[in-house]
Parts: structure tokens; sequence; C-alpha cells
């Protein structure tokens, strides 16, 4: 079931994900869910509180062409990052056709629980590194726009709201 991705301006955006304690059917049906809304979009990343869930699972899946591979990772958590930076045109599907270049480490250590409980650790580059870092970032109530200029980023927020009000006349 595709779930409504939160715009923002939106507090539920801005608030620090809790931890999953347990992986509960109800959480793999989310990210089942999250999976779908992603997809539909399109897009290469979706976090949960992008749908209005306070938990610290995300999905990502950046392949662009051939086979899926598709990534469930509830309590995902950057171990280690590399001195070397990449820079990225970012988007983000709670802030719809607006894109801001971020520089973050082109490599991490990426630390998660699948849906299965089972622990792992992958190293990450490319575009997965910036993907997987700007997803762990809405956990911890963080967006792209954070990274630019306040003039941009005021801006964008404006051209947000503006949006919201007109879909909210329709
Ligand atoms: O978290 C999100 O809002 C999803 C976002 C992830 C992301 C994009 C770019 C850099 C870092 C993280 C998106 O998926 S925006 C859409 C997008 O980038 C895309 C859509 C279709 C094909 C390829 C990319
Ligand atoms: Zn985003």
């Amino acid at each position: 079931m595709k779930r409504p991705i939160l715009i923002h301006p939106d507090l539920r955006l801005k608030k620090v994900a809790e931890p999953v304690a347990d992986i509960s059917d109800e959480l793999r049906k989310l990210a089942d869910d999250m999976l779908e809304t992603m997809y539909d979009a399109p897009g290469i990343g979706l976090a949960a509180p992008q749908v209005g869930i306070n938990s610290r699972l995300i999905v990502m899946d950046c392949v662009k062409e051939g086979t899926p591979k598709p990534y469930v990772m509830f309590n995902p958590r950057v171990i280690a990052r590399s001195e070397e930076k990449n820079v990225y045109e970012e988007g983000c599907l709670s802030i719809p056709e607006q894109y801001g270049e971020v520089t973050r480490p082109a490599e991490v250590d990426v630390q998660w629980i699948d849906r299965d409980g089972k622990e792992h650790v992958e190293a990450f580059d490319k575009l997965w590194a910036t993907c997987v870092q700007h997803e762990i970032d809405h956990l911890d109530g963080k967006l792209f726009i954070d990274y630019l200029s306040p003039m941009k980023r005021q801006m964008i927020t404006r051209k947000m709201q503006k949006l919201k009000r007109e879909r909210a006349r329709v």
C-alpha cells in the first residue's frame, strides 16, 4: 500500500526518530509500503518520518537499470566515514522539484538490522553513500536544505509553503 509523503515544512520531519526495539510484522509491512511508495514516486530512498512514522527505518535502492537491489534498514548508523568528500546535487521527495549541492563523505560504513533481525555492516560509495547519509539525516530531523545557505533554504521553504497552499485548495 502506497503511503502519502509529507511535504516540508512539517514538524514531523524535524523530529529525531525513535530506535526500533522489536521488528514486528507491523514494521515489516511499513517497510514494504515504504518500498512501494519509493519506487512509485519514483525515488532512490525513503525514511519513515517522511510517511509520518517516527521510527528509525529507511529503505533505499540506487540501481537505475537492471535488477533492483532494495535495502531495508532498521536503526541504521554510520560507523566510519572517509576523509574524502563527494558533492552531489540532491533532491528530496519531501521537497519536490528542488535541488541543491551537498558535500558529504565519499564512503561510509553503515551498521543496521534487517527485517529478520540480523545485523549487517556494509561499505557504501558513490550515489549509495550519498543516499544512505541523506536517509539517516531524515531520522535525525535533518533535510538536505539544512546544508544550503540560509537564503537558498528560505527561498525553497517559501516555494514549498506555496505548493502546500495550492494543494490544499484543490
Ligand atoms: O529521501 C528522499 O527524499 C528520497 C530522495 C533520496 C536522494 C536523492 C538524491 C540524493 C540523495 C538522496 C530521492 O529519491 S529524490 C528522487 C531522485 O533522486 C531520483 C528519482 C528517480 C530516479 C533517480 C533519482
Ligand atoms: Zn529526503
